[in-house]
């Protein structure tokens, strides 16, 4: 397959005035007729007239009204064309209903639905398929589905047909259609300026009683928007449709955004608080998309970070606002370690904004997502709040309507401050997770604070330059109180120090405060200054950071030498945890441990192989340990910790996740009492939930699981999480032999994103089982892989990654995963998504 570079970016020779589409649907044969008016850009050099098209029947082509016939190429077609404006007419057929590659039109649950980001469209018709060509369009959908929906402001509509009106220049890749028996939960919202808008949330009929909380999210994203950035929308009408087959969680297409409807409906007997909490963030985040995205676009997909990184951030500070900046923090660093780092420190490494790709649908990750987050922050922070909101509306004002790059954005900051951002830009295109190593001394009334930066090699780039990384630091003295408040350190080269003089007493320093940059920090630290902070200091992220560092030391010394427990650490985490006057939230969170994969990056990057099952049985021991430990306070907290009626915000969800915390902590010493009880009252599914996954954390639950599956076997969303927790929660050497059951199942299917990933993303996700000694969870892994890569290659690349953190095990372990995907690598026709993922994966 071939590689495209950042480096070859040319624009298109020809610009679109205009598009019209009509739709005539048909389950196996759906006629699209395309009528474009193109005229030459007298910006590009290269006149070829290029267009994509993929699986597309060709009927017949036009143009300025002559039948034609155009040269077939690689990827689309050719013709050639006038050196004036002209109209191109097209008419091809399509096939929906066999399109399980959820990509491009497509069928679900009988429905008709799109999903074009980021090369789909020219599986719809012929059309220079790349984000840098916007154009205005015109849809018509004929046909006899009951709601029938396109972008933009409703024009006509009669009988069996509708017409659609999209006023603002779009790109191809946010076009979508949606035709379907879908029913309506309504509402309106009037703009800052006074514009009226409809909403709707579209969904298959039962399903109108779980789209209220979605409804409200979207309003307050709206109202935030205009506040936050004074971004107002911009059409008459906003829809949001659920879709049960979709390949990731949503899509911003304009004024019609789709979403997997596990990231839209909820309701209390059906959602965890979790499950609300992500929902609240993807409305959010696809609504923001509509300036961040949509208004102003990418010139092309190497910039996809500029709409996805800025998108993030943004639904990031807005879920801030709406619940605890503090605990929304401490979930951002730990998913961007999970996910990001540990990207970032394998053979999957890119850059924020990559140089190359084969397939651009492998570079939505975590990097361009969060790590893409994490530079807006730092930007934020270098140029203040204030000179942050002034770029993003120069940005904003300067850009309206046009398909951008990285440098464009940096610009607008660089024109309001006068900085000079080309140190900061290397951000964006230096990959690998800096670290940063401090050392400290005390000397008369003066701490100096010294720093070392690098960042380790890797794929593609062995030498790495200094980067700028702003350290937010404060001082706490003696005995507790703060004695320098937080103030960012800017460090520029490759070591740097930073002094703090006129100070009485030796204070303590508190570093990379709210997590200001995306390093790893190492600082050599005893455990009583680790308790001290974790006592006294004011920034909540390095509190619980403290707390975190003192389990996870413990850990490791367990692993490394079966060490015991340390006294000083669990009466730290104890007193925490006791504290009435911190956030209930803030406190589970302290309780919850490092992950298993985290202690295997933890102990490889010290230079030791992990052992799986060592890792497995020193987390279960401290669990344990912990359990007894705290199993005084279990009644009076249980009692404090009551929500006796469920409501999904911050005060609610914070305090059950401490009681499910403590609950599963209970489970290990009481043999599922109060576990079942929680189970067998339970009028919400965060308590079912978290109930049923104490009980099988526990090795107990099977008649629950069974009780479970029968009052939710209609359900989809909740038969995902019962599949999902069933391997999640098995031991180690039961996880491939249940997942392998479970597919089995009737309810199992591989053509169901959703259901797939909760078997399969759970089988990855569960350390010990996955990496258990036989390697049957890998050839399980893999054959399902090889599988569904002919149904759906998408999917398939993207569960890949889960064998990412090869490298990290034993000879045994590395040669049967080496097996593993060499033998998908072998597998006849794979498609290009897969192959570029496990050769990157396997190089
Ligand atoms: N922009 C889409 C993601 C498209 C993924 C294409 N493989 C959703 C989002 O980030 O909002
Ligand atoms: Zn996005």
């Amino acid at each position: 397959p071939e590689t495209i570079y950042l480096k070859d970016y040319t624009p298109f020779g020809y610009k679109i005035e205009s598009v019209h589409l009509t739709f005539r649907l048909h389950p196996t044969a759906t006629r699209v007729i395309s009528k474009i008016a193109f005229a030459p850009n007298p910006e590009a050099t290269d006149k070829r007239f290029f267009l994509h098209g993929e699986e597309l029947s060709l009927i017949s082509a036009r143009i300025n009204g002559e039948t034609i016939t155009p040269r077939p190429v690689e990827g689309g077609l050719e013709a050639d064309v006038p050196e004036v404006p002209f109209v191109w007419e097209a008419e091809v057929e399509i096939s929906p209903e066999t399109n399980t590659a959820l990509e491009g039109l497509y069928m679900s649950s009988g429905m008709y639905c799109t999903q074009c980001e980021a090369e789909g469209f020219r599986k719809i018709t012929y059309y220079p398929d790349r984000p840098d060509v916007m154009a205005t369009f015109t849809v018509r959908i004929e046909g006899d589905q009951p709601v029938m929906l396109s972008n933009g402001n409703p024009l006509t509509a009669g009988e069996g047909f509708v017409e659609w009106h999209d006023p603002w220049p779009k790109p191809s890749y946010l076009f979508a259609l949606v035709a379907g028996n879908l029913v309506n939960h309504p509402d309106r919202f009037t703009t800052q300026s006074g514009r009226d808008v409809e909403l709707n949330i579209w969904v298959r009929p039962g399903d109108e009683g779980k789209c209220a909380f979605g409804m409200q999210a979207l309003k307050d994203a709206m109202a935030w928007d205009e506040k936050t950035y004074g971004r107002e929308y911009d059409l008459d009408i906003f829809n949001i449709v659920a879709v049960d087959d979709f390949n990731m969680g949503a899509m911003e297409n304009k004024g019609l955004n789709v979403f997997n409807s596990s990231c839209v409906l909820a309701s209390k007997e059906t959602s965890t608080d979790a499950n609300f909490e992500r929902i609240e963030g993807i409305i959010a985040h696809e609504y923001f998309h509509n300036w961040t995205g949509n208004r102003i676009t990418c010139r092309d997909w190497f910039q996809l970070c500029l709409k996805e990184g800025l998108t993030v951030y943004r639904d990031q500070m807005f879920s801030g606002d709406m619940r605890s900046h503090a605990v929304k923090r401490i979930e951002e660093v730990l998913q961007l370690r999970a996910r990001q780092f540990r990207e970032d420190n394998g053979p999957l490494a890119h850059p924020v904004r990559p140089e190359s790709f084969v397939e651009i649908n492998n570079f939505y990750t975590a990097t361009v997502y969060e790590k893409g987050a994490e530079i807006i922050g730092m930007l934020r922070r270098l140029v203040g709040d204030e000179a942050y909101r002034k770029g993003c509306d120069l940005y904003f004002e300067r850009h309206d309507g046009q398909a951008v790059t990285i440098e464009d954005w940096l610009k607008a900051f660089e024109d309001v401050t006068g900085r000079d951002l080309a140190q900061f830009k290397q951000w964006y295109s230096q990959a690998g997770t800096p670290r940063l190593k401090m050392s400290e001394e005390w000397n008369d009334g003066t701490l100096t604070l010294t720093f070392a930066q690098s960042t380790p090699p890797t794929p593609g780039q062995s030498e790495k330059k200094p980067q700028v990384i702003p350290i937010a630091v404060g001082l706490i003295g003696p005995n507790g109180d703060e004695v320098v408040p937080t103030t960012v350190l800017e460090m520029t080269e490759a070591e740097q120090s930073f002094t703090f003089d006129g100070l009485g007493a030796r204070p303590v320093a508190s570093v990379l405060r709210d997590f200001s940059a995306p390093v790893i920090l190492d600082r050599a630290m005893d455990d009583d200054t680790r308790a001290f902070l974790l006592a006294h200091d004011t920034d909540p992220f390095q509190k619980w950071e403290m707390g975190r560092m003192l389990t996870k030391d413990m850990l490791v010394a367990m692993i490394a030498d079966d060490a015991a427990p340390a006294e000083t650490a669990l009466d730290a985490i104890k007193t925490v945890l006791t504290d009435e006057n911190l956030d209930p939230a803030f406190r589970a969170l302290v309780l919850g441990l490092p992950s298993e994969d985290d202690l295997a990056q933890t102990i490889f990057d010290a230079g030791q192989t992990p052992d799986p099952a060592k890792i497995h049985a020193a987390r279960k021991s401290l669990r344990h340990t912990l359990a007894i430990h705290l199993s005084d306070v279990f009644p009076t907290l249980g009692r404090q910790l009551e929500t006796p009626v469920f409501v999904p915000d911050a005060d609610g969800s914070g305090k059950r996740a401490l009681r499910h915390a403590l609950l599963a902590l209970e489970t290990l010493l009481d043999g599922g009492k109060a576990a079942r009880a929680l189970f067998a009252r339970a009028d919400n599914m965060s308590d079912q939930g978290a109930s049923l996954q104490a009980l099988l954390a526990a090795g107990l639950g099977q008649d629950e699981i069974k009780a479970f599956e029968k009052q939710w076997e209609n359900d989809r969303l909740v038969m995902d999480k019962w599949f999902m927790m069933q391997v999640s929660f098995a031991a180690p050497d039961k996880a491939a032999s249940t997942a392998l059951a479970l597919t089995q199942h009737p309810d199992f299917t591989i053509k169901n994103p959703n259901r797939f990933r909760a078997v399969f993303g759970a089988l990855a996700g569960n350390h010990a089982g996955f990496h258990a000694a036989d390697g049957k969870a890998y050839q399980l892994l893999a054959t399902h892989l090889i599988q569904l890569d002919k149904i759906n290659p998408q999917t398939t690349a993207r569960m890949s990654g889960a064998f990412e953190t090869w490298k990290r095990y034993d000879a045994d372990r590395q040669g049967m995963i080496r097996t593993e995907l060499e033998r998908i690598l072998a597998t006849p026709d794979l498609s290009r998504d897969t192959t570029e993922m496990v050769t990157r994966i396997l190089s």
